[in-house]
Order: structure tokens, then C-alpha cells, then sequence
């Protein structure tokens, strides 16, 4: 062993999962480059990656077809009771479970290198962080866990002899037995996956995928399932929400923490670039934002991690230029294309299709394929530090405080481009009922309407009824000092089905918005949904937007938001008594508004 561990349950937890996964060595990661080169190596010499000869110190990695994307149907928030885990998460008993994947683990990891990986979940320094140790049979686990999370000897140092740290057991479920070939991507069949949380235990154990969510398990095992339910308890918030600063041309700054479901574009407006003159926007995260309350009553945000697990198709320099500058070398590029020349390709890159590429399965492709190149779900890892709109504060220990709170998801009609909630009660309401098309982050059928709480449906690790109340009770204990509330849907289609809105940087223009209420500055007009801006309150100089796609962005659908009514009706009452009173209110005054 490299590094000096002194914390005797950490040691005797490794030796326990030593026993039972049975690998044929063990590595204690400390965090170095020279640890990221040699384990990356090790996949560029297995087949599992090809480095690319277009962008120093980056790789490409093909997972198998069946294992791209999290896999909501195989996680488990493995509560004592039922009715813990709530009517929105798996559940299984937790002595069942434990029984059932410990069979699994049995000489799981033979054949293989355990890593024991040492993580932070946010700054080492920093009063909100969280560690958590990951044990992975996994390199490409490693690497990316490098990226994301901050990995090595002081988290170790940190912890001490006897620190308070998550552990997070992880198992690809593909033993090699002596003298048998390596598969490019070995994982376990989907009836043997298990994404397993154990919220009393604050303890995680995944089976059987590599891939993303499922296998980097401090970002939606740790970051939101374990850490939603710690922060229940501790009275703290952990959310399922990119983080952004926008400066105005006076120098005022508003942090804005906005939840989103995956593929829905939080990374593009993480690092939105204003189309409006005079406003600056950098980025504090992407995804998961972990929010307590300071000495000040407001809220403080920090991003967990370290690194952008991006969706790679639709990027490109037109929608996202800052991330594009940041892809361009040490990046683990997983199930995008290959080109002839050795660098990477999607769909919605820039410029012309290449007229050969391999894609994402391994195979020729030319422009007249009949499958796309890149899977919908491939991705980037990229460290955060590389985004040249990375905000100077983005690993500031006490966070950054949040002036505004936004909602949203894809709707191809109904929801408004934006409205504004006329109370915090109002604004919970608005998460709680936040609906959006599925897409290609899931596996699952894309496209269908779904109602995605506070963008936290495969992510809450408790029951959503209780979370809702905890919002409620955030919400009293903010006080006069709670963020405001907008809705937001860049999605919305004509009925033609053409996209109303430009989106992108062009979103500026409602943020700009959401600010100018914030300061009293601009005005609203009261709708039965919330209050939203006049055509003429928006800034849309520069835009050429017709008329009539303006006001159809700004209609509301009175006739479609009074069949939303008994939709929301069914979606509460799965949560039973667990619902709040005060959102049954909610529900109440808007049927009451909508006449
Ligand atoms: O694969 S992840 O769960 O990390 C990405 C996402 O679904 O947001
Ligand atoms: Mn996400």
C-alpha cells in the first residue's frame, strides 16, 4: 500500500470487500497525474480506449450497447419501510437486498485490480464537502472519478483516524477466470444491475453497469440520493441544479441555482454566453448544487464536483462555445464518434458531417447511415477548472449565496417561456409539479410526458412527499431571505413544431429578467399561473423574433392549464398523507385562479 492510512474502519471495511469481491490485487489511489497516466495506460493497453491523436491526453471509450445510460428500473432506495423510500423510488428491504447482492459480490472482482478510491464531494477546506470512498474494479471508473470528484492522500489526511466518510462499493459484475480475454466494456446482464441505496447507512452499493451515474457514484449516488437524505436530517439542501453568476454591467452579481432534468441543457446554461451587452456569466457548476444555510440566514451554494459529465451531441461552438474550449485536451470522451484523423464527432457539431467516421458501436459510418454516430447519451468528462468561463469562486469553501431559484424542463406546449411564483408556497408548487419530455439520459423510452419534482424523480433518496416538506420548512427558515422563484421551458414548439424560442445565449434575456424582479426594476403582469413579463419587459434588442411567436411564447393556455389541474390531482396523491397541506393549497388557488 502507497499511502499511510490510519483510520481503522476504513481499513477494516477495504479488508471486508476484499474478501468478499476476492480481487487479484488492490491499488490505493492517491490522486496523481502519474496515477490517471498509468491507469489509463492500463485501458489504452485492454482495448477499453483509444487516445486521441487530435486532443493532447484525451481518450475514447465505447461502452457495451447495453450499458449507456443510468438505469432507473434496477435503483433501489433500500429503506427499513416502504413508505421511507416513498411511491417515487424501488424499493426492496434492505436485509433482502444485502442478501441478494452480496451473492452477486461473491468472487465478483476475481481476475481484477480493487480500487479503493479516496473522494471529496466539494473543496477539502470546505465546511459543506462530504467524502465518500469508492471501491471499483473499474480504470474507467478511476479516471473519470479523478475528473469529477477530488480524489487522493488528503481526503486520506483528512480523515484521520476516525472521520465520518460514505462508503460506496462498486463492481462492474464481470469476474475473469484465469487465461479468459477481457471483453472492451465487461458489465453484467440488466436483470443482475443493481444501483442500491442504503439512506440510514448513508451506504451505497451499485452492481453491474460502468456507465455514468451508476458507476461514478459520487455524483448521483452520494451527491444527491445519500446526500438529499443527509441533508433532510441536518437541516441543509441537496439539489439536483447547475449554479451560475451573472454580473450586469453596473458590477451587481446574482447567483441563480436552476434544476433541470438530465439532457434538458443545464450545462449549456451553466455557461450561457450573454447575447445581451454587458452581461457577464460564469459558471460555479453544472449539475448538483449542495446549499446550506450561513451565518448571514441565506443560502449557500457550493458544486461538489470537480468536473462536467456532459451530453456530447448538440454541443458545439454555436450552443455551447465554452464548453467546446473546454473539451480540447485532457477529456475522456465515452461513445461519440471517431474520425480518420483521430479526433471526436457528434451530432450538431460544428460544421460539415465527416464523410467517414467509426461510431459509437465500433462501426463504419458515413453520412448516409441510417443511426446516428455519437449515442444520444454519449458524454465528456472534462475538468471544471479547464472551462474558460469557470467562475473565480467556484471552489470558494463557503459557497456562493443564491438570489434566484429556477425550474424547468421540455415541454413542447403549455408551459409559458417563463413565469414567476407569488410566494415561496407557490415557487414549491412549481418544483413539485415540474413535468418534462424523457430523454436519452434514462434508459427508457424517449420523449414521454413525465412529472419530474424539482428535476430529483431518479434522484430523491427519501420519500418526495417529506422533501416537498422540507422545502416548505427550507422555506420558513429563509425567511424574508429566500431566493425567488421562476419557471422556466426553452422548448416550447409552434403547432408546426417549430422551436418559438432561439435559446442558448439568447436566454440571458430572461435571466436578465428574473434579475431586474429580483431589484424591483422591472415590471410583471399577474396571470393565473404567476406573473410574467409583457413583451415589452423582456430586453430583446438585437432579436428578431416574430410577433406572433412572442406571444404565443407568453400565452397562457388557459383551456390546457385547467386539464393540468386533475394531472397534478393524481400525481399528489400518490404521495398520500405525505403531501403537504400547503401545496394542496397551491393546487386549490390556481384552480380557483384559472376560473
Ligand atoms: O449518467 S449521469 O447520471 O451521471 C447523467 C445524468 O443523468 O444526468
Ligand atoms: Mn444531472
Amino acid at each position: 500500500m502507497s499511502m499511510n492510512v490510519q483510520h481503522a474502519r476504513l481499513m477494516a471495511w477495504v479488508q471486508e470487500i476484499v474478501e468478499l469481491c476476492q480481487p487479484k490485487d488492490i491499488h490505493w489511489c492517491d490522486g496523481s497525474q502519474a496515477e490517471y497516466d498509468h491507469v489509463m495506460q492500463l485501458a489504452v493497453a485492454g482495448g477499453m480506449a483509444t487516445p486521441l491523436k487530435k486532443r493532447p491526453n484525451s481518450f475514447l471509450f465505447r461502452s457495451d450497447p447495453s450499458d449507456v445510460a443510468r438505469v432507473e428500473a434496477r435503483t433501489y432506495i433500500s429503506t427499513p419501510s416502504k413508505d421511507e423510500a416513498g411511491p417515487t423510488n424501488n424499493w426492496i428491504d434492505p436485509t433482502e437486498l444485502k442478501q441478494t447482492m452480496t451473492g452477486l459480490y461473491k468472487g465478483c472482482m476475481q481476475g481484477r485490480t480493487l480500487y479503493v478510491i479516496p473522494f471529496s464531494m466539494g473543496p477539502v477546506d470546505s465546511p459543506i464537502a462530504k467524502i465518500g470512498i469508492e471501491i471499483t474494479d473499474s480504470p474507467y471508473v478511476v479516471c473519470n472519478m479523478h475528473v469529477m470528484t477530488r480524489v487522493g492522500t488528503t481526503v486520506i489526511e483528512k480523515l484521520g483516524t476516525d472521520g465520518e466518510f460514505i462508503p460506496c462499493l462498486h463492481s462492474i459484475g464481470a469476474p475473469l477466470a484465469p487465461g479468459q480475454k477481457d471483453s472492451s466494456w465487461p458489465c453484467a446482464p440488466i436483470e443482475q444491475k443493481y444501483i442500491s441505496h442504503f439512506p440510514d447507512e448513508n451506504l451505497i452499493w451499485s452492481y453491474g453497469s460502468g456507465y455514468g451515474g451508476n458507476a461514478l457514484l459520487g455524483k448521483k449516488c452520494l451527491a444527491l440520493r445519500i446526500a438529499s437524505a443527509m441533508a433532510k436530517r441536518e437541516g441543509w439542501m441537496a439539489e439536483h441544479m447547475l449554479i451560475l453568476r451573472l454580473t450586469n454591467p453596473q458590477g451587481k452579481q446574482y447567483h441563480i441555482a436552476a434544476a433541470f432534468p438530465s439532457a434538458c441543457g443545464k450545462t449549456n446554461l451553466a455557461m450561457l454566453k450573454p447575447t445581451i451587452p454587458g452581461w457577464k456569466c460564469e459558471c460555479v457548476g453544472d449539475d448538483i448544487a449542495w446549499i446550506k444555510i450561513g451565518p448571514d440566514g441565506r443560502p449557500h451554494a457550493i458544486n461538489p464536483e470537480a468536473g462536467f459529465f456532459g451530453v456530447a451531441p448538440g454541443t458545439s461552438y454555436e450552443s455551447n462555445p465554452s464548453a467546446m474550449d473546454t473539451l480540447k485536451e485532457n477529456i475522456i470522451f465515452t461513445n461519440v464518434a471517431l474520425t480518420d484523423d483521430g479526433d471526436v464527432w457528434w451530432e450538431g457539431m460544428d460544421g460539415p458531417k465527416p464523410a467517414h467516421a467509426i461510431d459509437w458501436k465500433g462501426r463504419d459510418w458515413t453520412p448516409e447511415s441510417t443511426e446516428p454516430a455519437a449515442h444520444a447519451n454519449s458524454r465528456f468528462t472534462a475538468p471544471a477548472s479547464q472551462c474558460p468561463v469557470i467562475c473565480p469562486d467556484w471552489e470558494a469553501p463557503a459557497g456562493v449565496v443564491i438570489d434566484i431559484f429556477v425550474f424547468g424542463g421540455r415541454r413542447a406546449s403549455v408551459m409559458p417561456l417563463v413565469h414567476e411564483a407569488y410566494s415561496w408556497d407557490h415557487g414549491v408548487f412549481m418544483g413539485a409539479t415540474a413535468s418534462s419530455e424523457t430523454t436519452a439520459a434514462n434508459i427508457g423510452a424517449v420523449g414521454n410526458l413525465r412529472r419530474d419534482p424539482f428535476a430529483m424523480l431518479p434522484f430523491c433518496g427519501y420519500n418526495m412527499g417529506d422533501y416537498f416538506q422540507h422545502w416548505l420548512d427550507m422555506g420558513d427558515r429563509f425567511g424574508s431571505k429566500a431566493p425567488r422563484i421562476f419557471y422556466v421551458n426553452w422548448f416550447r414548439k409552434s403547432p408546426e413544431g417549430k422551436w418559438l424560442w432561439p435559446g442558448f445565449g439568447d436566454n440571458s434575456r430572461v435571466l436578465k429578467w428574473m434579475c431586474e424582479r429580483v431589484d424591483g426594476k422591472v415590471g410583471a403582469v399577474d396571470t393565473p399561473i404567476g406573473r410574467m413579463p409583457k413583451p415589452q419587459d423582456l430586453d430583446l434588442s438585437g432579436l428578431s423574433i416574430p410577433e406572433a411567436d412572442l406571444k404565443e411564447l407568453l400565452r397562457v393556455d388557459v383551456q390546457a392549464w385547467k386539464n393540468e389541474v386533475p394531472d397534478i390531482a393524481k400525481h399528489f396523491a400518490q404521495f398520500g398523507d405525505r403531501l403537504p397541506a400547503r401545496l394542496r393549497q397551491q393546487l386549490d388557488d390556481l384552480a380557483k385562479r384559472l376560473g
